[in-house]
C-alpha cells in the first residue's frame, strides 16, 4: 500500500509539471477524530472507519477477538466527528478550479471547510464533488467532515412508514448491507471516510468520463469513444488517444465528444479457458495547444456478450456467450474482504482472483448484500480473463420507494457504471439478491402482518426500483447495452421452475437439510448459489480464542448461522465419521463440505448443455469464521477448495450409478476428446489390483463414445468397502481420479505409514504404504499446490508451494476410522 501511495505522489508530481490538471490526496494529511459531546481528540488514519481508528487508539479491543463485537456495539449509534487541516499554496489558489472530490464517504456526512458547510453525503456508494475554491484561503485550512449515526438515520426513516420493512434499518441506508450483521458476518456498522478525499485543481477544461462502444469484424475493429469534457472556456482543444489526433470546438460547459479508434486484426478479450484475455491500452489527452490539461488511462478488452434464454422442451435456457462461444460459467461468489474495508489492499484482491483461478474458475459473482468493489477486483480479473457477475448491492429484504431514496439510489447507479463499464470482466448486471426470492416465498407478508394495500404498495415499490429506475439508469449511463437480470435468482429454490428457467439459488442442501445426493436431481439451467459450510482450521480460530470448544464464547459468537454447528454435525453423520476432539471436527467438517461441493459440481456440469452454470456460495470470509467459504479469511484453503479446484477441471470423470452398473466418462468443457485409453483399475487399499477395464480411442471422438459401464456382476466377490476404482486417462493429457463405493465412513482403511521427503525448500514428496483418504498436511507457512488428498498404497505425490514448506502435523480419515471385524 506504501509503494502504491510514494507511486501515485510521483505521478501527481509529474501531472504537476506537464499538465494544467492535478490532485493532492488529503488523505495523507494528518487527521483526528472524536466522538460528538466528547473533547478527547485522538489521530485517525484516513482512509479509514472509526472502529478501526479507536481500535488503533486502544479505545477497544480487537473487534474480531472472542465476542468482543458484542461489546462495542454502542459505537454505532454515536456520531463521529473527523477534522484535518491543510495548506493551499497562493499558486494553488490561483488555479481556475479547485475541486473537494470525495470518493467514499459513510455514509451521513456533514462536511464544512473553514466553517462552511459544503456538502450533505448520505450514500456510501456515491462520490461528492464541491466547488472549493471560493471557500479556500491561502496558508491552513480546516475540513471537518460529522459522521451522524447511521443507525439513528435508518431508525427514523423506517419510523415514518406505516409498515415495517423487511428486515431493519438497514434497508434505508445507502450503505454495504453486510455491515449490519450476515449469518457469515459480525454486526459492525461503521462510519469514516472510506476512500480517498482529493483536492483538485484544473484549468481551461478537464476530462469528466470516458465510456466507449465496440464493433467488432474479423479484420478490424472500431472503438468509438465518448469522452465528456467540461470546458471553461470556448475555443479549440484537442485529445489525443494514443498516435491519433483530433481537434474539437468546444462550448463552455459539458461537452460530448465522439471519438472512433480504428484497431486492425482485433485480437479478442476471452475468458482464460476460451482463450487470452487481451487488453488494448489507450492514453486519452486533452490538450489546449502544446499544453496538455488532463490525460486518462484505460484499458479496454474487445468482446461481445450474449445471455441467451431460448425456449426449450423443459423452459428455457440461461448460458452466456462470449464473442458467440458458449461459455459454461464454473465459479463462485464473493463477499467484500473484510468488515473494514479500507484495511484492504490491492494485494489482497490479487489474491482472491489468483484463488479463483486456482480453482479453475472463470467467473464470480460480486454479491448484493456487499459493494461495487474496488477497481482492483475488475483490473485483475480483466486482466487474468474473469467473468464478473455484478448485483447491485441490494440483499434480502424489500426497500423502500419514496422520491429521494429513488433519486439517491439512481445517483449512485450513475457514479458506479460510469466508473465500471469500460471494464470487459464485466459481463452482467444484476438487481439484487434473493430480494424477489424472499418476497414470494419467506412468508414476510404474514410475519410482519401486512394489509393487502401495504403487500400492493411494497411491491410496486420493487418494480419500479429493479424494472424501471436501476435498469433504465443502467442503460442511459452504459455506452454499450448492457445485460441486466432483474434479481438472483429468478424463482426460489422449493418451485418448480428454479430447474427449468432462469438462475437459481438451491438450498435444499444446508437450509433444507436435504442429503448431498439432491444435488443430483436439484439442477438448475444456472446455479449461481449453492453451499455448505465447514470450521477454518484451528490457527484461524486461535486468531480470536485461546480456547478451543464449542462452548468458548468467541467459538459461538463466530458461528453466525443459528443451528449452524448442528448442521454440519448431521451431515458430518450421515457420511463420515464424528471425531470428539474439536481440531479433529474441525478437519472432518472440511471433508463433509469438499464431498458436498463435489457432488454439486460434478451433477451441475453432467447435465450441461442443460445445466450452463455454477457458483458455489462462497469464495471468502470477511472475518474468521465458520462460514460457506472455501478459502478462510487469513487466506488458508479449506479442502473444499481443492475439491473444488479438481471438480472444475476443465476435464475430469464423472461416475454415474444407475440400473445396477457403473457409468464411468469423461467430462469435458470443449465436447470432445483426443485420441487415448481410458483405463479403470479396480484396487483394494494396499494397493493390490484386483481387476482392471480399459477402452481405448484412435481418433478424436465425441465424448459419449468414451463411456466406460462396469456391471455390478462384475464386481461380485470383491469388498466394496475395502476397494475403489482409479479411473486413468491417457490422452492429450493424463488424468486420474479415485472412485469410492461406499461412504467414507464405511470405508476399512486402516493406518497408513504415510512418509514426506523434501526436495527442496518448494516441494516435497509423500507417499504412503496404504490408501491415505483426505491426507492433510498442515504447513508452518501457508498454502500447498494440493491438500487433503487421496492416496493409492505406493504412489508418490509431489506437493509445491511458492513458500517454504514444513510439515508440522498431519492427518487423514484413516486416523479416524476403526476398521468394522
Ligand atoms: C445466500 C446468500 C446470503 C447468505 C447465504 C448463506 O442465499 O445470498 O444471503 O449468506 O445464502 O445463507
Amino acid at each position: 500500500m506504501k509503494r502504491f501511495t510514494s507511486l501515485l505522489l510521483f505521478f501527481y508530481a509529474i501531472n504537476f509539471f506537464y499538465t494544467q490538471s492535478w490532485e493532492r490526496n488529503l488523505s495523507l494529511e494528518k487527521w483526528n477524530f472524536n466522538q460528538e459531546g466528547k473533547s478527547e481528540i485522538l489521530p485517525a488514519k484516513v482512509p479509514g472507519t472509526v472502529h478501526t481508528d479507536l481500535y488503533y487508539n486502544k479505545k477497544i479491543e480487537d473487534p474480531f477477538y472472542s465476542d468482543n463485537e458484542q461489546e462495542i456495539q454502542w459505537i454505532e449509534n454515536e456520531n463521529w466527528i473527523y477534522t484535518t487541516q491543510f495548506e493551499v499554496s497562493k499558486k494553488e489558489l490561483n488555479q481556475d478550479h479547485i475541486q473537494l472530490q470525495f470518493l467514499g464517504l459513510d455514509t451521513y456526512a456533514q462536511v464544512f471547510l473553514n466553517g462552511k458547510k459544503i456538502l450533505a453525503a448520505n450514500n456510501f456508494f456515491r462520490t461528492w464533488e464541491v466547488d472549493a475554491k471560493k471557500h479556500l484561503n491561502v496558508g491552513k485550512n480546516d475540513l471537518k467532515i460529522i459522521f451522524n449515526s447511521a443507525v439513528k438515520k435508518g431508525k427514523e426513516e423506517m419510523a415514518k412508514l406505516p409498515y415495517k420493512l423487511p428486515e431493519n434499518e438497514r434497508v434505508f441506508v445507502r450503505k454495504p448491507q453486510y455491515q449490519f450483521g450476515w449469518d457469515w458476518g459480525p454486526r459492525l456498522v461503521t462510519v469514516g471516510i472510506w476512500k480517498p478525499i482529493l483536492l483538485k485543481f484544473w484549468n481551461n477544461a478537464e476530462i469528466i468520463s470516458v465510456k466507449h462502444q465496440q464493433k467488432i469484424n474479423k479484420e478490424n475493429a472500431e472503438i468509438l469513444f465518448n469522452i465528456l469534457v467540461n470546458a471553461d472556456k470556448t475555443g479549440v482543444y484537442n485529445l489525443t488517444i494514443n498516435k491519433n489526433k483530433k481537434e474539437f470546438q468546444l462550448k463552455k460547459g459539458v461537452n460530448s465528444l465522439d471519438f472512433p479508434v480504428a484497431i486492425t486484426n482485433p485480437q479478442l478479450w476471452w475468458t482464460h479457458d476460451l482463450g487470452t484475455p487481451n487488453l488494448y491500452h489507450f492514453e486519452i489527452a486533452l490538450a489546449k495547444g502544446s499544453t496538455v490539461l488532463n490525460s486518462k488511462n484505460i484499458k479496454i478488452g474487445l468482446r461481445t456478450i450474449e445471455l441467451v434464454q431460448e425456449k426449450d422442451n423443459a423452459g428455457k435456457s440461461f448460458y452466456f456467450k462470449l464473442n458467440g462461444k458458449k461459455l459454461y460459467a464454473k465459479g463462485s461468489n464473493t463477499i467484500p474482504l473484510h468488515s473494514f474495508l479500507p484495511t484492504v489492499t490491492g494485494k489482497e484482491y490479487e489474491k482472491l482472483v489468483g484463488e479463483a483461478l486456482f480453482a479453475n474458475m472463470n467467473m464470480i459473482r460480486v454479491w448484493g448484500g456487499g459493494i461495487y468493489e474496488d477497481d482492483a477486483l475488475y483490473d485483475f480479473c480483466d486482466e487474468k480473463g474473469v467473468l464478473v457477475w455484478q448485483d447491485f448491492p441490494f440483499a434480502c429484504a424489500m426497500y423502500p420507494g419514496d422520491k429521494d431514496f429513488l433519486e439517491n439510489v439512481k445517483k449512485e447507479v450513475v457514479d458506479q457504471v460510469t466508473r465500471l463499464q469500460n471494464h470487459p470482466s464485466l459481463g452482467i448486471w444484476c438487481g439484487n439478491n434473493e430480494n424477489d426470492e424472499g418476497w414470494h416465498n419467506w412468508g414476510w407478508q404474514k410475519q410482519l402482518g401486512y394489509t393487502k394495500q401495504d403487500s400492493t404498495k411494497i411491491w410496486k415499490d420493487y418494480v419500479k426500483l429493479f424494472r424501471e429506475i436501476i435498469p433504465k439508469t443502467l442503460d442511459s449511463v452504459s455506452a454499450q447495452k448492457p445485460i441486466y437480470w432483474q434479481s438472483s435468482p429468478s424463482n426460489g429454490w422449493g418451485r418448480k421452475q428454479a430447474y427449468t428457467e432462469g438462475d437459481v439459488h438451491y438450498w435444499g442442501v444446508w437450509w433444507g437439510m436435504e442429503p448431498f445426493e439432491k444435488y443430483k436431481e436439484k439442477v438448475g439451467r444456472f446455479v449461481s448459489e449453492y453451499g455448505f459450510q465447514s470450521m477454518p482450521q484451528a490457527s484461524t480460530f486461535q486468531a480470536f480464542t485461546q480456547n478451543l470448544s464449542f462452548e468458548d464464547a468467541g467459538v459461538r459468537n463466530h458461528q453466525k448461522h443459528k443451528t449452524g454447528y448442528e448442521t454440519i454435525r448431521t451431515y458430518m453423520e450421515r457420511d463420515f465419521p464424528v471425531p470428539e476432539k474439536f481440531e479433529d471436527f474441525i478437519y472432518m467438517s472440511q471433508l463433509v463440505q469438499a464431498s458436498g461441493m463435489k457432488i454439486a459440481i460434478e451433477a451441475h456440469r453432467t447435465s450441461k448443455p442443460y445445466n450452463m452454470g455454477s457458483l458455489y456460495w462462497q469464495l471468502n470470509d470477511v472475518w474468521p469464521v465458520t462460514s460457506w467459504s472455501s478459502v478462510d479469511y487469513f487466506g488458508n484453503r479449506k479442502a473444499a477448495h481443492f475439491a473444488i479446484k479438481k471438480a472444475f477441471e476443465p476435464t475430469l470423470f464423472t461416475v454415474d450409478f444407475k440400473d445396477n452398473a457403473y457409468k464411468i466418462s469423461l467430462n469435458r468443457d470443449d465436447e470432445w476428446v483426443e485420441a487415448g485409453q481410458l483405463t479403470v483399475v479396480l484396487k483394494d487399499f494396499n494397493g493390490k489390483i484386483l481387476k482392471n477395464w480399459t477402452k481405448k480411442s484412435e481418433r478424436k471422438s465425441e465424448l459419449e463414445k468414451m463411456i466406460l459401464q462396469i456391471n455390478c456382476p462384475e464386481l461380485n466377490g470383491f469388498d466394496v468397502n475395502s476397494s475403489y476404482l482409479e479411473l486413468l486417462w491417457q490422452g492429450d493429457k493424463e488424468i486420474r481420479q479415485n472412485y469410492f463405493f461406499v461412504a467414507p465412513k464405511f470405508l476399512n482403511l486402516t493406518k497408513a505409514n504415510v512418509q514426506i521427503k523434501k526436495i527442496n525448500r518448494h516441494s516435497i514428496a509423500v507417499t504412503t504404504d496404504k490408501l491415505v483418504k483426505g491426507l492433510y498436511l498442515e504447513n508452518l507457512y501457508g498454502n500447498l499446490s494440493d491438500n487433503y488428498f487421496d492416496l493409492g498404497a505406493g504412489e508418490t505425490k509431489i506437493i509445491t508451494a511458492p513458500h517454504e514448506i514444513e510439515i508440522k502435523n498431519m492427518k487423514s480419515l484413516n486416523d479416524f476410522i476403526q476398521p468394522k471385524k
